[in-house]
């Protein structure tokens, strides 16, 4: 076997999925040009997820939808649900919880996005291969699978027809030696019974919970992905390494798993190159001279195709959260109004969790809180935890305001909350086993001893707060890409000390003795939650829940000081602050917000802003984009407020960055002046005077 040919990794990608859960909900909508969309009022609303009928018209995400009947009259719309004032994407995240179940009936799979999987079917390839009996493959076998790069003799402008297909099929079986069959196997004999199982899945997938999807079958995540964009839908596809070249040589560097963001284009300025294949020109020496050796050394072996990140097995998210956008005039000036929204999240928070407590017999014991404020054009603003005492949303509502209250400037005499909020989020992580005996008296039992567990590992002590800057991982300073990578590198070594004690505020010993003292502030990294016996697939959905929450954190610049994969280095003014509500006096650790690439699988690229948000977080990134559009069209036409309003259009039409590139000092730098700017005196006289936003007031109001 050759270097970088030793696995079998495949990518499934449900096609359109939220349009087949609205199909699947209603057949009326069954093989007809669909969308699904959020709002109404505006232009019909803004798409998010496309039929392929509909793509055949040129409707695409993110136009609105009257845009889209003048391409296609006979558009059919479904609208996302609402639910306590927010979008309510349980439907998809239920339908996501089903075909997980289905997958991993054949392999150890790695949840990606709310529609796609890898898995690494090596082993199953292996098996599969002693157990055949047959020394010719069947094409049969694989009547929906194309083999990139064959036949070999087709001109790059023959559309991909069945014809196409199966031809490529033929040759490539034909170049298949069948006496290798249960011996040692080629590579490309590998792939081939991966793609077998991929098909039977893939039809498994269909027949149990009638969506279909597409796959790609390499030897790597980042291949498996590419292959499975270049046949959907509904097909898969065989990257073989020797196709791979060929491939690369007209493929933007952009366009790779993980190079999507900043640091694609730090390799495209910085090396002058605008394709993968070109990156295959460089040495390795030279590589990691520009990108120091671990990225150098990445780089070299990826733009051969080749990488060994592990698919790693994940059923449970490790946080579950939810937050609400605020955007323009609808942001929360008032204590009330935003004691009312926390109020609304934490009934979320509180149903969702005592779902996951049920089905994955688990109990979360951090609660986080993130706002945005009015002018910001960072995702967030500041981030605070504190011990989750009880899954009650009275409780976790009144705790969430008491650790943020702080944040208002207003003070705490008045009705008014300043600087307005444009973005509240509450998520709880930190989970252990649910006490065998059940109830709350055992839960919270086990958040005493948990506490007491946290002191004596970290043996801190009440001056641990200050402790916690010097312990922290996260708050390491790496301004480099090289780091960047190294953190990537270092994520699984960071997750197995289990231990590692990262922020501390409030009091911090002794050990609280009962659920009301709980409130320790102290935190450790949590244990692996994979750990509990009772976790299930079934609750596969509470982890977009969780994911979610950290998918909030990437997309909004919220970090969890305690998920080891967020300790990337600090680029970003977004603060995270660890503290009990009843003590304002926590320290502030400043932590990057953004995951290094190769520990963000969960991540999509907008397609408006390029930044990498995961894919359930869509709905509420999109009303981002939404109000922002919307905002615009008002400010276009008046020319009254057109001052005021431009300082907000500007700072939405470059949504804040969300990866900790090489540049990202300098663009917190930018935007943390600007911030001050505009939720100060600017704000003020922007909310005062009302102008456009009056209007999309009203507009949000109406929605
Ligand atoms: P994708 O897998 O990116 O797209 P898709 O499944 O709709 O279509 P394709 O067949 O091309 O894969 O996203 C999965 C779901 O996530 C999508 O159906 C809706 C949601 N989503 C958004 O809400 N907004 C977005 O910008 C993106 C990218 C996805």
């Amino acid at each position: 076997m050759e270097y970088g040919e030793e696995r079998v990794v495949a990518l499934v990608d449900m096609d359109c999925f939220y349009v087949q859960v609205e199909q699947r909900l209603n057949p009326a909508l069954r093989n007809t040009p669909c969308v699904v969309a959020q709002y109404k009022t505006w232009k019909g609303g803004g798409i998010i997820a496309v039929s392929y009928e509909a793509r055949d018209h040129g409707v695409t995400r993110n136009m609105w939808v009257d845009d889209a009947k003048n391409l296609c009259q006979d558009l059919q719309v479904a609208r996302v649900r609402e639910l306590h004032g927010k979008a309510d994407l349980t439907h998809y995240r239920e339908a996501s919880v089903e075909v997980i179940e289905v997958m991993s009936r054949f392999a150890v799979i790695e949840r990606a996005s709310i529609d796609e999987a890898y898995m690494d079917l090596t082993a199953a390839v292996q098996q599969r291969l002693k157990d055949m009996s047959v020394n010719r493959i069947d094409p049969s076998l694989l009547k929906t699978t194309y083999i990139q790069g064959y036949p070999q003799s087709s001109s790059e402008l023959e559309p991909h027809t069945e014809d196409l297909r199966s031809r490529g099929l033929h040759q490539w079986l034909a170049s298949l030696t069948p006496s290798s069959l249960g011996e040692q196997s080629s590579a490309g004999l590998q792939l081939t019974v991966g793609a077998f199982i991929v098909e039977e899945m893939r039809a498994a997938v269909e027949e149990q919970t009638g969506f279909r999807c597409s796959a790609g079958i390499s030897h790597n995540k980042v291949l498996a992905k590419l292959a499975c964009g270049l046949n959907k839908p509904n097909r898969q596809t065989i990257l073989p390494l020797a196709s791979v070249t060929e491939l690369f040589n007209s493929l933007p560097i952009g366009k790779i798993r993980n190079l999507g963001g900043k640091l694609g284009s730090s390799i495209t300025e910085t090396l002058g190159v605008e394709n993968m294949g070109d990156l295959t020109r460089f040495s390795q020496a030279q590589l990691e001279l520009h990108f120091g050796d671990k990225t150098g050394r990445w780089l070299y072996d990826l733009c051969r195709g080749i990488e060994f990140e592990a698919v790693k097995p994940r059923q449970l998210p490790k946080s579950i959260g939810c937050s609400k956008n605020f955007p323009g005039k609808t942001s929360l000036a008032t204590k009330e109004e935003v004691q009312f929204w926390l109020h609304q999240l934490a009934l979320e928070l509180e149903e969702r969790l005592t779902k996951d407590r049920d089905v994955n017999g688990r109990v979360a014991k951090s609660l986080t809180v993130g706002v945005r404020q009015l002018g910001d054009k960072r995702p967030s603003s500041f981030s605070r935890c504190c011990a989750l005492v009880r899954y009650e949303a009275t409780k976790i509502s009144s705790d969430s305001f008491a650790i943020i209250k702080s944040l208002n400037t207003a003070g705490n005499q008045q009705a008014a909350w300043t600087p307005p909020l444009t973005l509240l989020h509450i998520s709880a992580s930190k989970f252990s086993d649910a006490p065998s005996s059940g109830g709350i008296t055992g839960f919270l039992s086990t958040e005493t001893s948990l506490s007491q567990s946290r002191f004596s590992t970290s043996q801190l002590s009440n001056k641990s707060s200050l402790d916690a800057k010097s312990v922290s991982p996260c708050k390491q300073q790496h301004g480099t890409i090289q780091s960047f990578f190294q953190k990537a590198t270092e994520r699984p070594t960071i997750q197995k000390d289990g231990e590692e004690e990262v922020s501390v505020g409030g009091k911090a010993s002794p050990a609280p003795k009962s659920a009301s003292e709980s409130h320790s502030g102290a935190e450790r990294r949590s244990s692996d939650v994979s750990e509990s016996p009772r976790r299930h697939i079934k609750s596969f959905f509470q982890k977009r829940s969780t994911e979610r929450s950290s998918s909030m954190k990437n997309s909004l610049n919220i970090v969890e000081k305690n998920n080891s994969e967020d300790c990337v280095p600090v680029v970003s003014p977004s603060r995270t602050q660890c503290e009990n509500p009843d003590n304002e006096q926590a320290t502030d650790v400043e932590l990057n917000p953004n995951p290094p690439s190769g520990a963000s699988e969960d991540l999509l690229t907008c397609d408006r802003c390029s930044q990498e948000v995961l894919a359930w977080e869509m709905p509420e990134h999109n009303d981002y984009h939404f109000a922002m559009d919307l905002q615009k069209s008002f400010s276009s036409s008046s020319s009254s407020s057109a001052a005021t309003t431009s300082c907000n259009i500007s700072s939405s039409s470059s949504p804040p960055p969300l990866r900790g590139g090489v540049t990202g000092s300098a663009q917190s730098s930018r935007v943390k002046t600007k911030i001050r700017g505009q939720s100060g005196p600017a704000a003020k006289k922007l909310r005062s005077q009302g102008g456009s936003a009056s209007t999309l007031d009203s507009f949000f109001k109406k929605n």
